[in-house]
């Protein structure tokens, strides 16, 4: 471990608790400046760090910065052993960035985890908004043994892990909004974007890139006005406060990944995914499709395609990937 990385753990253990220069650089077995160094690049970095005349250096309790001590912390000691993570604090796109390190070569587990992105992505090369200081963008090489029509149901077993991930560390409800977003309290708090590259002489996953961007709150200069009105953060309206919130969702969902992916040809989380639809019973009309037909969803199929009901009674199928539908008003 680095010097940054060693004065970052005494700091981090010990919260709220002042040390002093030389009593970290006497326990590290390196010089004052070389503390004093790591502690201004840590600030730089965004830890709450203070510097107190004859007291010492201090992380305030109220810390939230992304850590990879933090996340590895929550883990289990098998996907410990596996998650290979780095923490950036800012990076251009998490799945641009792991789609080159897959291309290189990357392993499986192989995860970046971003407090801000400037080039984020959705889907059809939309834009994500990542802001720092509001959310969680975070990417995750795959490797699975599987024909590529299985790529989608990384999608949806991820959505059931983040539905899953804010629901256990807030207690905040959260809904599924097919196919690939969550969402609370009608609006929404987590896109996800899996790109896989196919291997064309088998039919199967070279990898996949699964890449999640969930929002914790709205930015102090609020969401850009095109998304003002449908983007929001699962924390927007509670007054609570959890220590290093960001580090424990990502634990969480990375931990429910890991649980749904050792068996995702099963779809074990098929049954949750319909149970936290936002969908099902509701009106929807297709996305850039005239004139506007009201749709009925009945049912998400064990495909994970959407099945509605026409107004003339008919009932279609319809696949994601191929249209994107809106809740009636
Ligand atoms: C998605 O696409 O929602 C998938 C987003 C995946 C983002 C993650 S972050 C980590 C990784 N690295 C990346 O570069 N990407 C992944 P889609 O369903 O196409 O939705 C995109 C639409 O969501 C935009 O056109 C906006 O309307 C809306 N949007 C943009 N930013 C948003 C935000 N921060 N929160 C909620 N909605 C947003």
């Amino acid at each position: 471990m680095s010097v940054k990385d060693n004065v970052l753990k005494i700091l981090e253990d010990n919260k709220g608790k002042h040390f002093s220069g030389e009593e970290i650089a006497k326990e590290l077995d390196v010089s004052r400046s070389a503390v004093w160094k790591a502690v201004k690049t840590l600030t730089k970095e965004g830890y709450n760090i203070v510097g107190i005349n004859n007291k010492g250096y201090c992380m305030l309790e109220n810390s939230d910065v992304i850590s990879r001590e933090e996340i590895e912390k929550n883990l289990n000691k098998e996907l410990r052993a596996k998650a290979d993570i780095e923490v950036y604090k800012i990076i251009t796109s998490t799945n641009a960035v792991l789609k080159k390190m897959a291309s290189e070569g990357a392993k499986e587990w192989k995860i970046l985890v971003a407090e801000e992105q400037t080039n984020g992505r959705g889907r059809l090369n939309r834009n994500f908004y990542s802001p720092s200081n509001s959310g969680i963008y975070m990417s995750i090489l795959l490797k699975p043994e599987v024909i590529s029509t299985e790529a989608l149901f990384i999608t949806t077993m991820a959505a059931v892990a983040v539905s899953e991930a804010i629901e256990k560390v807030t207690n905040v409800k959260t809904e599924i909004k097919w196919v690939n977003d969550v969402y609370c309290n009608g609006k929404k708090v987590c896109g996800i974007l899996t790109e896989a590259s196919l291997n064309l002489e088998n039919g199967k996953l070279d990898y996949a890139v699964l890449g999640i961007g969930i929002n914790l709150k709205t930015p102090k200069d609020e969401f850009p006005e095109d998304i003002r009105n449908i983007a929001a953060g699962f924390m927007d309206g509670t007054e609570c406060e959890i220590e290093n919130l960001r580090s424990k969702i990502t634990s969480e969902v990375l931990s429910n990944i890991y649980k749904y992916y050792k068996h995702l040809e099963k779809h074990e989380f098929m049954d949750k995914y319909k149970e936290k639809s936002m969908l099902i019973g509701k009106y929807v009309y297709i996305k850039d499709k005239e004139p506007k037909e009201q749709l009925l969803v009945k049912d998400i199929d064990d495909t994970a395609a959407l099945v509605v009901e026409h107004s003339d009674g008919r009932i279609e199928k319809l696949s994601t990937g191929e249209v994107s539908v809106r809740l009636m008003d």
